[in-house]
């Protein structure tokens, strides 16, 4: 459902639902947290920032361990008054390397994609 957007009517009417603001741009990633290449002390989530407004129900983030297990909690969240920012909750995280990967529409409806990595260090 999350890449669903494929025929002209249906893109049409997703920007049409999108309302004004700055079209025909693309969401990339502006900041995140943890940032990526970043080492850090165990977070609970993985927040981003993007570079233009995005469709929550269109867009997925993924956070993957070292040996590929998805430890994020599966559900989006969203800032109601902020439709550039997506979070996803995190399972507890041991030390090690993870891989975040994220898809997005934007409200122009282009779809963009990227990964980046983060470091959980060890306690103590
Ligand atoms: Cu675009």
């Amino acid at each position: 459902m999350r890449h669903s957007i494929r025929t002209p009517a249906l893109a049409v009417l997703a920007l049409l639902a999108a309302g004004s603001g700055p079209a025909w741009a693309h969401a990339h990633l502006q900041s995140a947290t943890p940032a990526p290449g970043s080492t850090v002390a165990a977070p609970d989530t993985v927040v981003i920032s993007y570079t233009e407004g995005v469709e929550a129900r269109f867009s997925s983030i993924e956070v993957q361990d070292a040996a590929g297990h998805r430890v994020d909690k599966g559900t989006l969240s969203t800032v109601p008054t902020d439709n550039k920012r997506l979070s996803i909750g995190l399972q507890p995280l041991q030390p090690g390397t993870y891989k975040v990967t994220w898809h997005v529409t934007s409200v122009d409806t282009h779809k963009t994609d990227g990964t980046f990595q983060f470091t959980v260090k060890p306690q103590g």
